[in-house]
């Protein structure tokens, strides 16, 4: 049975359970009026969402599939993604209307403090899974995204694999102030950058995103991951639109390790375009060869990552994406 099968036959029998409820000590008449003037208030405030998440990165998506712009604002998004008071989530993402026929489907999301940003690895795997469930059965979708053209793949084993297109690496794209310091007179490699009383070697690369990747031998012991993140994130200095922060531990040439302050959104359990940002900054870096799949272990589990360095120069994340729960929420 798919989940929706699953939701229509919970949401009937919680409508059943309700009117049973509301009859309760009532004449039907009161009781019909009570439920009338509860749904119709319910109708005004509320919005259908389904709650997906990658590697524990969960996001609340809203099908939008008729409109060509977000039917929440920044600011109901922002409560919604509240754990205590509303859904929780570290973002909200729309299934939007396609731009032109070349496309399938537009993304748009508001991070957990309501900021827009231009991409979300984790969050297009998310989107493909839901427009699947919703019965858009494809095996990929082609995506309009404030970063272009993006392109999910469903796979047999259940995980997508995206074509995350090219890294921008330009300093002044990324975009960064750091000095462009790598051989190929563009791109920020392990460039000095101090900030919150600390020197650091920092790297920058956008997937459409901004990402500072900074390599650690250890995780746990050479940062102060809660002070660290935000002050790298704000460092308008350096990264005039914020940035995404990964800290990176090299396992072996094919296996990294990292911890992640996401930009508007703070410490999460995974990040699509930084797990995509920082393999391709440790190769610049040399830390790892080219041409491998690497995997790379995240707080919320591993991602597999693959560059075509100097063929089409794109990049392929392959990870999980999971259905948790759909319902109605308030909107407050
Ligand atoms: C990091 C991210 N969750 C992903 O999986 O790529 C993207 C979310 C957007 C991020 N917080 C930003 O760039 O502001």
């Amino acid at each position: 049975m798919t989940f929706f099968k699953k939701a229509a036959i919970l949401s009937a029998l919680c409508a059943s359970s309700a009117r049973a409820f509301t009859t309760i000590g009532m004449s039907s008449k009161q009781s019909s009026t009570t439920t009338g003037s509860l749904a119709l208030k319910a109708a005004a405030t509320t919005v259908e969402f389904s709650k997906y998440e990658g590697l524990g990165n969960d996001f609340v998506l809203v099908d939008d599939r008729d409109k060509d712009a977000p039917s929440l604002t920044p600011e109901q998004s922002e409560k919604l993604c509240d754990r205590n008071f509303g859904i929780g989530g570290d973002g909200v993402i729309f299934a939007l209307k396609p731009p032109s026929d070349d496309y399938d489907f537009s993304m748009r999301i508001y991070n957990s403090d309501g900021s827009e940003p231009e991409m979300c690895g984790n969050g297009i795997r998310c989107f493909a899974q839901f427009l699947k469930d919703l019965g858009a059965d494809s095996e990929s979708y082609q995506v309009n995204t404030l970063a272009g053209r993006i392109i999910p793949v469903m796979n047999d084993d259940g995980t997508i694999t995206v074509d995350m297109g090219e890294p921008i690496l330009k300093a002044a794209d990324v975009p960064t102030t750091l000095g462009a310091n790598f051989e190929d007179g563009i791109s920020v490699v392990e460039q000095d950058l101090e900030c919150n009383g600390k020197n650091w070697k920092v790297s920058a690369v956008s997937m459409g995103n901004p990402h500072c990747i900074i390599f650690v031998d250890d995780l746990e012991n050479d940062i102060d991951f809660e002070s660290d993140g935000p002050a790298l994130e704000s460092c308008v200095e350096a990264f005039p639109a914020k940035t995404n922060v990964e800290f990176v531990q090299v396992m072996s040439d094919t296996h990294l390790k990292m911890k992640v302050w996401e930009r508007g959104a703070g410490p999460t359990l995974a990040c699509g375009t930084g797990t995509c940002a920082l393999v391709i900054a440790a190769i610049q870096a040399g830390k790892i060869p080219s041409g491998n799949k690497v995997r790379v272990t995240l707080p919320g589990g591993d991602l597999f990552i693959e560059w075509n360095k100097g063929t089409d120069n794109k990049v392929f994340m392959t990870g999980p994406a999971t259905y948790t729960f759909s319902g109605k929420a308030a909107l407050k």
